[in-house]
């Protein structure tokens, strides 16, 4: 299963290493996990999407990395102050916007030497389309729960450890996460509720962000298989709508053992990995969602 990818750059002094840090900092991108030992030291810098573009032919740009973003004017204001501010010195080592051959504007710019990037956007960005408000991915701030069964461990270990992965790469804080193990998945609405209701109002030290429920129900060796699988989705849905916390749903239901260990990060990705991902998105969407409305303006 492929997860995520991770170019490095060397740098020769600690002063580049705290110049380009502080340069990316500057420009938006996520923090991620660091480390540092005896070896030497490193800084993440995360973005939603990446990929891998392998090119025959004329280059998008002289800088082996391109960032993709909105709104290109700003991000080079962002840019101009960081070198006024942070750098103090000039902006030769940053380009222009410039037109592409392939409908985007791009600009340049060394913030170390040695480490040239690219900054574009497409010049229609949304194609046309009308603008979709969407969650992000960064789980920077959120607090969660994550409701285990342990029935079948063998395979809810592995989605639980999918789901810390997610939620820790996309900057949760490991005091954000409360684990909680159930005996089965029948269990998992009953302990989900509780945990949304936990509010203020009613006494309790308040709810989470969003509730991850993990489970695996095997058919060939649950009896009323149909009936627990169905009682369990309702319950967790119930959970969601009437309480208003997001609950995504790691609920496995599986013919056998070995498709549900593909779906537990064998073959088939990692399910738990997936349902903390949706909670993320689902957390950004509904603050992004209750801070806004459409405006329609007069008489539409
Ligand atoms: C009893 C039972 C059975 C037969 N199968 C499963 C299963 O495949 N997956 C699962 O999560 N739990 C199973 N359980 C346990 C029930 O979910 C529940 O924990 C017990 O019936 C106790 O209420």
């Amino acid at each position: 299963m492929i997860k995520g990818i991770t170019f490095f750059r060397p740098v020769g002094t600690a002063t580049e290493f705290e110049r380009l840090a502080s340069f990316f900092s500057a420009l938006g991108f996520t923090p991620g996990k660091g480390w540092q030992d005896e070896t030497g030291r490193g800084s993440a810098f995360l973005a939603p999407l990446g990929n891998l573009e392998v090119i025959e032919g004329k280059l998008p740009s002289t800088a082996g990395v391109l960032v993709q973003v909105t709104q290109l004017d700003a991000v080079r204001e962002a840019v101009l102050a960081w070198f006024r501010t942070v750098a103090q010195e000039s902006t030769g080592l940053l380009s222009t916007v410039t037109e592409t051959d392939w409908k985007s504007r791009i600009f340049t710019v060394e913030p170390v030497q040695g480490h040239q990037l690219s900054f574009w956007e497409w010049t229609d960005p949304i194609k046309g389309k009308p603008v979709a408000v969407e969650g992000d991915l960064s789980a920077e701030g959120m607090r969660f729960a994550i409701v285990a069964a342990r029935w079948n461990a063998v395979i809810t270990d592995r989605l639980l450890d999918g789901a810390l992965d997610a939620l820790l790469r996309s900057g949760a804080a490991r005091r954000h996460i409360e684990i909680v193990r159930v005996p089965g998945a029948w269990e998992v609405p009953a302990a989900a509720r509780i945990i949304a209701e936990r509010v203020p109002a009613f006494g309790g030290p308040g709810s989470v962000d969003a509730i991850i429920t993990l489970g695996c129900l095997i058919r060939g060796e649950t009896a009323h298989y149909e009936a627990i699988y169905n009682e369990v989705a309702r319950g967790i849905g119930q959970s969601q709508q009437e309480t208003g916390i997001p609950h995504t749903f790691g609920v496995l239901t599986c013919e056998n053992l070995e498709q549900a260990l593909h779906r537990a990060g064998v073959k088939a990705g990692n399910k738990g990995f997936e349902a903390a991902v949706a909670a993320i998105e689902m957390v950004s969407l509904r603050r992004k969602l209750l801070e806004s409305g459409l405006d329609t303006g007069e008489g539409a």
